[in-house]
């Protein structure tokens, strides 16, 4: 183990301070993503299929044809044979758990009155057809299905696709496809990276478009994102996983730096782990236990380069200065190991997901909590949240006078038909009343 893993550092004091200045910078899109992923858009745009099935042997590395491309239910089915029993449990808790905390975060239609005996209010309307990007890859992701998929079920979409690239032999990961299956994906296919999000943002004879794509990328898949934002709707800025731990002394050093480390394996080499800890005792307490359990995971290989450029241990003046650092770093998982972390939790305001206590490690928001773990990261979580069932439908108002109320308003809106020297707009209210 290299002596520059994982550095500790003070926070405002120490020389080295700068590194944690460099450590809260990190590129939401990368530049040279998005060279790439406007070539590959515009060919997309302009050859459909084809150029789907060229960039998924180029890019995906797997052997697929357009009759190949979506996962037939012959191929459905064998992924449900293939899956073993103690998975697909796992998987229906989590889904059971998902569902439910989905169907929590559902706001109901409402109305208010006006003044004069109308109404106003909003109704909530589903998509029509969505699109979920599963990255591959790396790691099978088989929760991410669920943490897109069971969402925009709960939330009424009718037609779900997903995307997610096949390995050299032109298939899916089965546990993937058991997944997709599950959270009532009615459309699986085998495409990976831009060209996929090219294919469900413009459309091919293949694949019909999409209204809104969601679900977490690499940096090319984050750049294409962004390139179609316009032609489809979007979720937010999902990249690399990133974690903060804000602990004081009662919290044990060993599960602190297992917590680090979950998010370190992920395996893109750019996920971003932070301890905020309120002494250099603790803060070397936690690196002895990051060293020690690194290796004993079986990832050594992403995990070490995390350690190398991906992991800061900071020391704080105290609880108070690492709430600051902590909201300045707007991490996309934030857990709050401390003694009384219910006061600390309220004053979290960014971050993606707050694991509140010792008993809620990061993974259990991964894996089977509820909310979706789909987040922002790159410092994103400043401004955008996580994916939720409400990122699946929209929102129409509703507006209904009668005619006392919109005598009641004429006086504003001739007024603001006046200032604005548009005469029309006031007409077509003052003309009911002629
Ligand atoms: N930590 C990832 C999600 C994930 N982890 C999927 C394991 N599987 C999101 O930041
Ligand atoms: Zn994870």
């Amino acid at each position: 183990m290299s002596r520059n893993y994982a550095p500790i550092v003070k926070w405002g004091t120490d020389k080295k301070y700068k590194k944690v200045e460099n450590f809260l910078l990190r590129p939401s899109v990368e530049e040279k993503a998005m060279e790439v992923a406007t070539r590959i858009l515009a060919r997309v745009k302009e050859s459909g299929d084809k150029a789907v099935i060229d960039c998924a042997r180029l890019y995906d590395g797997s052997n697929i044809s357009t009759r190949r491309i979506r996962v037939s239910p012959e191929e459905i089915a064998e992924a449900n044979k293939l899956v073993d029993k103690a998975f697909k449990k796992a998987a229906k808790e989590a889904h059971k758990r998902i569902t439910a905390f989905s169907k929590n975060g559902l706001r109901d239609n409402w109305k208010m009155a006006t003044p004069k005996g109308g109404m106003l209010g909003e109704k909530f309307v589903p998509f029509d057809r969505v699109g979920a990007y599963i990255p591959g890859g790396a790691a099978p992701l088989a929760s991410t299905a669920l943490m897109t998929l069971t969402l925009a079920k709960v939330a009424g979409v009718k037609e779900l696709v997903a995307c997610s690239p096949a390995g050299k032999d032109g298939k899916l990961n089965p546990y993937i496809i058991y997944a997709l299956d599950l959270a009532g994906a009615t459309e699986i296919y085998k495409i990976g990276g831009v060209h996929a999000i090219g294919a469900m943002a413009y459309g091919t004879k293949s694949i019909a478009k999409v209204r809104k794509i969601v679900g977490p990328g690499g940096p090319y898949v984050t750049a294409a994102k962004r390139l179609v934002y316009g032609d489809v709707a979007l979720d937010m800025v999902a990249g690399p996983s990133e974690i903060a731990v804000l602990c004081d002394t009662s919290a044990k050093p060993a599960h602190v730096a297992a917590d680090l480390l979950s998010q370190a394996e992920h395996g893109t080499g750019s996920e971003k782990a932070m301890l905020i800890t309120t002494t250099l005792k603790q803060a070397e307490a936690v690196r002895a236990e990051v060293l020690k359990q690194a290796k004993e995971l079986s990832r050594a290989e992403p995990v070490a380069q995390v350690l190398g450029n991906g992991m800061l241990l900071v020391v704080v003046k105290d609880l108070a200065d690492g709430m600051k650092l902590s909201n300045l770093f707007a991490p996309e998982h934030m857990e709050l190991i401390v003694k009384s972390p219910e006061k600390w939790a309220d004053k979290v305001v960014n971050a993606g997901a707050l694991f509140i206590g010792e008993w809620t490690p990061e993974s259990v928001g991964d894996f089977a909590a509820g909310p979706s773990h789909v987040l922002p990261t790159g410092g994103t979580a400043a401004y955008f949240s996580g994916l939720t069932v409400e990122d699946f439908r929209r929102r129409v108002s509703l507006i209904q006078f009668t005619k006392e109320d919109l005598q009641d308003v004429l006086p504003v809106v001739e007024a603001f038909g006046r200032v604005e020297t548009l005469d029309g707009h006031a007409r077509s209210a003052t003309i009911r009343f002629e």
